[in-house]
């Protein structure tokens, strides 16, 4: 029997795989298999998006949607909430910036303090329609900063440059609550004290694209104290605009070390924190992967790890990196021909009568080729699947009772089963906990106690809830003072059961939930007394200097290749499609709006290569290629285009590069250098003629 596995399984899901189904998933690969070549549904490891924000003791969920409401100023810096969270956008910040939330701000804020309709400030390379929207609505409250693709961490180090220069900082919380030895590490490193500041302002516009004007309004929106006594509150929402940057971790550092420096967290109205725009549901054994670089790390790669040509069997679960996984096209190909291999072998003869025999064969097949053994878990036959040896019906959520909580808040609250499961699928919690009973009964075939046991995680699970409760008493100890809240991890629910959750219904509760007197209690916001250090103090980090681009995107901008790739690409969402299409796909009124994936490009290129919106263009480089839709818009710069990340009928990651930051194991999905050319015929010809689907095309 093999125990070695590599899997890509379901975490947060782009459709909110809650508690349950994660505990599930993290049951059989942890405790079971005791995995470390797994990764996360979005990336090609197992880490976190923000280490750069928890190794301060920040996580990344610590404000409440309410803040958005209080602020002075918003920032989103590589989010697109209008899109992205509209509900939070449209509910929260546009009542704030509209001025509509004023008598909200003298009831919640301190007496005597000053204020005024929200200021937004948006860091997006995109004229984003978060922009657009506010620019009509708070006409003067605006502000856009465009820097260029890679250089976020170099502009907020520059802001917080101003707010050091400018006192806008309060000396006194600085060492109350932060780690003043690492202090010293930033100011030399990321504020760069050493260099004067008309200098440092010079090289920091010159790498950015930001004017030194920019940068300083900026400082004061942020951190400007409104008067003695009255610092400034501002809330920093970022996602995957920065997320996926180049050099996730100094990226996501300098974002909440900025804010940090203004005092910006832990108050009514300030924050700063992941977007999100879904549901999560962590909640999972330890794990046998390491941290970032500084804590043991970084994490493989298993996306490199597979199409590399190792590992035997790999197991993925919601989640259809066929579209969603970097460099994609080479990792297709890889994939398929390792799939092939091994399905070849089998039909090499005829088919064996008995599971024995064919599971006989299939290692079999394993030794002799350089084959692969693809299980696809999921709700649909989805484009990986087409290639999977084994599929393993999951059922959804609406199908089951799920928990999760969301982004904006940390709400956690219970969707109830209102229907059955097609056919024979089940929950994933389900399938693994019937997987691991089948690995236990092997083992223990062959006298194996020990490894049988580790297999029975689940023999106890007969109800959704079950599950909820087990992952639930996994967390520490709850029963503690508010004002130890930042020892507990960001979706504590010990405690919580299901009968309270249908009490509260929609208004749910805050995780981390405390006990109190024997009941749950909620938690507004985070860090307002310690950050979630061992001392309780926020612990600084120096980040690295600019020292250009990767390897793999600089070879564009050198020599030959800068010629033949003059654009930027840059990648992310639209409001209209949720995620790979799963659903959307299926719906009329969906397709025949984005009947393809498209890419945003600017009027002045758009001319120059006789391209008008609707027509269709290849977009390519050295990775890859596809066929994209075109629209002409000056939400992108010249040289700069914007392509929707994925399709049902294509991926822009067939173009994205293999690079992933050093210290995570994260990709840089938003950039990379491409050209493109206009495809002859218009689309609905083209669409009778020509396959558009090359992307997806395998034989
Ligand atoms: N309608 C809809 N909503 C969704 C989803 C969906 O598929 N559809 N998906 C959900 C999921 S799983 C997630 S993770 C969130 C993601 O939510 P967001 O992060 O808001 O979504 P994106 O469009 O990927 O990226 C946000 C912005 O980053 C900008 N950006 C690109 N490159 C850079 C850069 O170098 N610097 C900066 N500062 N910005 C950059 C893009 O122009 C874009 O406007 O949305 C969630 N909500
Ligand atoms: N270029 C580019 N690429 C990106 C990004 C980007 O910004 N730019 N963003 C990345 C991000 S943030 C994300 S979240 C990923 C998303 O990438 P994926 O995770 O690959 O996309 P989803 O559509 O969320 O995939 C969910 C799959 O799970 C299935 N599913 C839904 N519910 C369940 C369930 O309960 N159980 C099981 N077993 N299956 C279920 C659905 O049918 C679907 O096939 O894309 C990443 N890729
Ligand atoms: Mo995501």
């Amino acid at each position: 029997m093999t125990t070695t596995s590599r899997s890509k399984p379901l975490t947060t899901g782009g459709s909110g795989a809650g508690f349950e189904n994660n505990w599930g998933v993290g049951s059989l690969f942890f405790k079971g298999f005791s995995v470390k070549h797994i990764s996360i549904h979005n990336r090609p490891a197992y880490n976190s998006e923000v280490w750069g924000s928890r190794e301060r003791g920040v996580h990344e969920l610590n404000y409440d949607a309410s803040d958005a409401r209080l602020a002075d100023t918003i920032v989103l810096w590589g989010a697109n909430p209008y899109e992205t969270a509209s509900v939070f956008y449209t509910e929260h910040m546009l009542p704030n910036l509209q001025g509509a939330t004023l008598s909200e701000k003298q009831r919640s804020l301190l007496r005597g303090e000053p204020a005024e309709a929200g200021y937004l400030i948006v860091v997006d390379p995109r004229r984003s329609s978060s922009l657009t929207v506010a620019e009509n609505a708070a006409s003067g409250r605006t502000l856009h900063l465009q820097p260029n693709l890679g250089t976020d961490y170099i502009l907020a180090n520059a802001i917080a440059r101003v707010i050091w220069e400018r006192g806008y900082y309060d000396s006194g919380y600085l060492q109350r609550r932060t780690d003043l030895t690492k202090l010293e590490e930033y100011k030399a490193k990321s504020l760069k004290l050493g260099t004067p500041y008309a200098e440092f302002m010079a090289q920091v516009s010159t790498i950015t694209g930001v004017s030194r004007a920019d940068i300083e309004r900026a400082a004061d929106w942020i951190a400007k104290p409104k008067g003695p006594g009255f610092p400034r509150r501002t809330l920093t929402i970022y996602e995957k605009g920065i997320i996926w940057n180049m050099k996730n971790y100094d990226q996501v550092a300098a974002i909440v070390q900025m804010n940090v420096l203004g005092q910006n967290i832990g108050r009514a109205g300030t924050g700063v924190g992941r977007q999100g725009g879904h549901q999560e549901g962590y909640v999972r054994p330890p794990s046998p992967t390491p941290g970032s670089i500084f804590n043991g790390g970084p994490p493989v790669n298993v996306d490199k790890f597979i199409t590399g040509g190792n590992g035997k069997l790999y197991w993925v679960i919601g989640t259809n990196p066929y579209l969603s996984t970097p460099n994609n096209q080479f990792y297709r190909k890889r994939i398929h021909e390792r799939t092939t291999a091994l399905s070849n072998y089998l039909g090499a003869s005829g088919e064996p009568g008995t599971t024995g025999a064919l599971v006989s064969k299939i290692l079999e097949g394993l030794e002799q080729t350089n084959g692969l053994f693809l299980v696809v878990q999921d709700l649909y036959l989805t484009h990986t699947a087409q290639d999977a040896h084994l599929v393993l019906p999951a059922s959804a959520w609406g199908e089951a009772n799920q928990t999760s909580i969301n982004c904006n808040s940390r709400l956690l609250r219970l969707y109830e089963k209102f229907m059955d499961p097609p056919g024979e699928a089940k929950q994933d919690w389900e399938i693994c906990k019937l997987v691991g009973l089948k690995m236990a009964e092997l083992y223990r075939a062959e006298g194996k106690e020990e490894e049988a046991r580790r297999f029975e995680f689940g023999k106890n699970w007969r109800t959704d809830e079950d599950v909820f409760l087990d992952g639930g008493n996994s967390f520490p100890n709850n029963a503690i003072p508010a004002s130890e809240e930042a020892t507990l991890p960001a979706e504590c629910y010990k405690g919580v059961t299901y009968a309270f959750l249908r009490q509260v219904g929609q208004q749910g509760i805050r995780t981390p939930v405390r006990m109190e007197n024997g009941k749950p209690v909620g938690t507004l916001r985070r860090y307002s007394q310690r950050f979630g250090t061992q001392d309780g103090k926020f612990s600084w980090y120096g980040t690295d200097d600019w020292e250009g681009y990767p390897a793999e995107v600089a070879k564009y901008l050198e020599g030959d290749l800068a010629q033949q790739y003059p654009f930027w690409m840059t990648t992310g969402r639209a409001q209209t499609l949720w995620q790979t299409m799963y659903n959307d796909r299926f719906l009329p009124e969906k397709t025949s709006q984005v009947p393809l994936p498209y890419i945003e490009l600017h009027p002045q290129d758009a001319q120059r290569i006789g391209l008008k919106s609707g027509d269709l263009a290849e977009v390519w480089n050295e990775e890859g290629n596809g066929t994209f839709m075109v629209y002409v818009t000056d939400a992108v710069k010249p040289g700069l285009i914007f392509a929707l990340q994925y399709h049902d009928k294509g991926t822009s990651n067939s173009m994205t590069s293999g690079y992933t930051d050093a210290k995570t194991t994260i990709p840089w999905y938003k950039g990379t250098r491409v050209n493109l050319r206009r495809l002859a015929g218009a689309l609905p010809d083209l669409m009778m003629s020509t396959s558009v689907l090359q992307q997806n095309k395998f034989d």
